[in-house]
Order: C-alpha cells, then sequence, then structure tokens
C-alpha cells in the first residue's frame, strides 16, 4: 500500500483513540527506518500539555500486525510486573500502549493500515549516536537487564513478527536472488560490495552452527538493539526504557549484542558517506562489553560469552548485507532519504566488518576480561 496516503488517514487514526484533552499539533518524529512515527502534543485546561507517540506500522513488513501488538502487550505487562517488583515506575520504564475506543491495542483504518499509540516517556532522551562512554555503559547494561527480564517468558507464546529475521544464511540467499534478479540494473556498479559479501559466506553460518552444537541456547532477546531503540532519563542519565518491541522474539543474546555494536560503538553515524571516519572503537566496544555482561547478571553461557565477538561481526556483515540487498531491489524496505541512501549504509557496515577483522584479537582479549 502507498505509504503517503495510508498516512493521510492519520487524522481518521487520531479520532479513534482514547486520547484525551484538545490536540495541539501533529509532527512526524524521530529517525526509525520502519514505521511512520507521529509526536501527538495535547493540552488540557487545568493541567500541562501532555505527548503522545502515535504510529503507523509498517505492514509490508510486519504482515500481522495484530500478533505484533499481542507480543507487545504480553511483553509489557510482564516486564511491568518484573518492574514493580524491582521498585521501578513502570509508566517510564517500559512502553505503555494507549487502547482504541474500541479497546484494542491497535485501530485499523478505513483503508486497512495499523495505527497504535504510546504515552510519550517525558523527560528522556533519545540518541542517535554515543555522546559519552558512559552513556553507552547504561544501554549495554539495560539491554542486558531486558534479556535478563525476559530470561524466564514463556517464549511459545510469541509470534514470529518477521520469518527468519536474524537467520543470516537465508539473508544471503536472498541477497544472491537479489544480485542475479539486479531488477534496478544496479549490480555493475556494486561489483565490489557484492564480493566483499560472497567472501564472508562462511560467516553466514557460524552462529547457527554454534546453536546446532548447543553452544548457543535460543532466548527471548529484543533483536532490533540500535541505541535510538533506548530511551534515557534526562537527569540521572540512565538508560531507562527500551522501546521498538516489534521484533522481541526468540533470538540469540549475541545478536542483541552486536546490533548495539555495530551501530553504537562505531566511530560515524550509520550513513556516514566518508569511510576514513568509520571504525569500530574499542573503548566503546569494551564499555558495552562490561555492561551487557553485568545487565545479564551471569545469564550467559561461557560458550555463548565466547561467541560476543562473533556476534557483533555477524549483525554487522548480515545489516550491510540487508542494506545492499535493498539498494538492489529498488530501496523498498528501509525508509531512505537519499540517492543511494541504502548502498552509504551497506558500504559503513562493511568498514565496520573489515576494521573488526583487524582488531579481532582484541576483541577476543577484551571479552575474556570480563568473563
Ligand atoms: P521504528 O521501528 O521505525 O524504528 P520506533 O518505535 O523505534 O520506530 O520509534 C521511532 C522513534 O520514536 C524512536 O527512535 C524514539 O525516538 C521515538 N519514540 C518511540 N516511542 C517512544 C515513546 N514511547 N516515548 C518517546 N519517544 C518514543
Ligand atoms: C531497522 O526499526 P529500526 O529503525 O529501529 C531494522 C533493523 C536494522 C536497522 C538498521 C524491523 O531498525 O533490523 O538493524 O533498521 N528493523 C527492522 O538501522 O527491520
Ligand atoms: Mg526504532
Amino acid at each position: 500500500m502507498d505509504r503517503e496516503a495510508s498516512c493521510l488517514k492519520k487524522k481518521e487514526a487520531i479520532e479513534n483513540f482514547q486520547f484525551t484533552g484538545k490536540l495541539e499539533s501533529v509532527e512526524p518524529y524521530g529517525n526509525g527506518h520502519i514505521n511512520d512515527t507521529f509526536l501527538l502534543v495535547f493540552s488540557h485546561p487545568d493541567m500541562e500539555n501532555h505527548k503522545v507517540i502515535m504510529q503507523r506500522m509498517n505492514d509490508d513488513i510486519f504482515k500481522k500486525p495484530e500478533e505484533v501488538m499481542e507480543n507487545i502487550l504480553g511483553v509489557t505487562s510482564y516486564l511491568k510486573k518484573k518492574i514493580v517488583e524491582n521498585g521501578g515506575n513502570p509508566s517510564r520504564e517500559t512502553l505503555n500502549v494507549i487502547q482504541a475506543k474500541d479497546g484494542k491495542a491497535f485501530y485499523k483504518d478505513s483503508i486497512g493500515s495499523y495505527w497504535r499509540a504510546y504515552f510519550f516517556i517525558e523527560e528522556t532522551t533519545c540518541f542517535e549516536q554515543v555522546k559519552t562512554p558512559q552513556d553507552f555503559y547504561e544501554s549495554a547494561w539495560a539491554f542486558g537487564h531486558f534479556q535478563m527480564l525476559l530470561s524466564d517468558y514463556p517464549a511459545d507464546t510469541l509470534h514470529e513478527t518477521i520469518a527468519g529475521f536474524h537467520d543470516t544464511e537465508a539473508r544471503y540467499r536472498t541477497f544472491e536472488k537479489a544480485v542475479e534478479a539486479d531488477v534496478c540494473n544496479r549490480a555493475a556498479e556494486v561489483q565490489k560490495e557484492i564480493q566483499f559479501v560472497r567472501d564472508r559466506v562462511e560467516d553466514t553460518k557460524v552462529l547457527f552452527k554454534a546453536h546446532a552444537e548447543g553452544r548457543l541456547p535460543l532466548r527471548v532477546t529484543h533483536n532490533d538493539t540500535k541505541l535510538n531503540n533506548i530511551m534515557f532519563d534526562n537527569y540521572t542519565k540512565k538508560a531507562i526504557c527500551v522501546i521498538d518491541l516489534d521484533t522481541v522474539m526468540p533470538g540469540f543474546a549475541v545478536n542483541d549484542f552486536g546490533d548495539s555494536i555495530r551501530f553504537g560503538a562505531s566511530t560515524a553515524v550509520e550513513d556516514e558517506q566518508d569511510l576514513s571516519k568509520v571504525w569500530c572503537d574499542m573503548e566503546l566496544y569494551e564499555c558495552y562489553v562490561e555492561g551487557f555482561l553485568k545487565g545479564c547478571e551471569g545469564k550467559l553461557l561461557p560458550s555463548e560469552a565466547a561467541l560476543l565477538p562473533m556476534g557483533a561481526k555477524v549483525m554487522t556483515f548480515e545489516c550491510g548485507m540487508r542494506f545492499l540487498t535493498d539498494y538492489l531491489e529498488g530501496d523498498h524496505y528501509f525508509k531512505i532519504h537519499r540517492e543511494g541512501h541504502n548502498l552509504d549504509r551497506s558500504r559503513t557496515q562493511f568498514k565496520l566488518v573489515e576494521d573488526m577483522e583487524a582488531k579481532w584479537d582484541t576483541m577476543t582479549e577484551i571479552v575474556n576480561k570480563y568473563v
């Protein structure tokens, strides 16, 4: 469905949620690549304004939005209980879904698009790039803690919201199909990048092999642990809330670790065009290793911890391959804001992979230091 046309239904969507107050403004919000996010501000005669996040869910990607919301309600209700038990504040430390007027967790508009709304987490900041090593440490602790809190969650009740989301071998097969089909005639200009992927085909198998050999268990994981999927308290500077729960599913802990490294330990933004600025920073990597292991509270097996560097490399490689595939297929998956945006993104990921390969011994030593 045409995304712009469906966003025209946002007024209809707004009228169909249980919002209170007078709507003062509606603005596109955030830097997510997947959903259409809006910030809504409401005023009240005798209270301060309050904000809401409303999203048009991407139903090209999430084929069953009802199931995504069922997962999110399940996980957030469970987390709320845990947060209360730990003396925390459930209205700030997890997402809080606002119901539609019919009591559902989403609203399906007159052209079939799905919308959802959350209370805005006030007095928090979301970062696109690491500002201080301490912030990165905090995010690592929070993502590790998130996984630890969900370690007894009944995984069999979770729907698989995107089939084979981190099945790197399947992602490789999709990539080869995109090269073969070359629907936009772009393959010729990216031969170097295509070769880069082909040279590393063995890396796509490592984690599933470790799983098959019993070294890497499936756990309930977040699967999209970018720095901009976590909110930091403006006053305490702690990472207080993990957001973007669309892909919470059974997965590998090392992938949650790895996705954070590829985004947050990079010395540049994900779409940097000057590759001389892109490196995997070992100081940041070390902060993340330390924070993540603390947050997991000893739940990781020694064999899993040993695979943390591999998680970083595989997630970075997979993400680069996904960006390149999308570029070859005509940019239908990740939102782009300029020509060649997905190609630029793939190049930063491949530069990071190369840098990790060069720093492999250091990456391994750092993990050994904290296990
Ligand atoms: P996407 O799947 O497109 O990445 P997200 O759910 O991550 O969408 O939301 C996009 C951005 O919106 C986030 O990076 C964050 O800045 C902001 N955001 C999302 N939910 C909230 C919330 N409840 N409170 C405050 N900001 C939020
Ligand atoms: C997407 O939704 P967002 O922007 O947080 C993507 C991730 C990628 C990431 C790359 C559901 O994350 O898998 O790693 O872009 N999410 C989905 O920046 O595909
Ligand atoms: Mg996001």
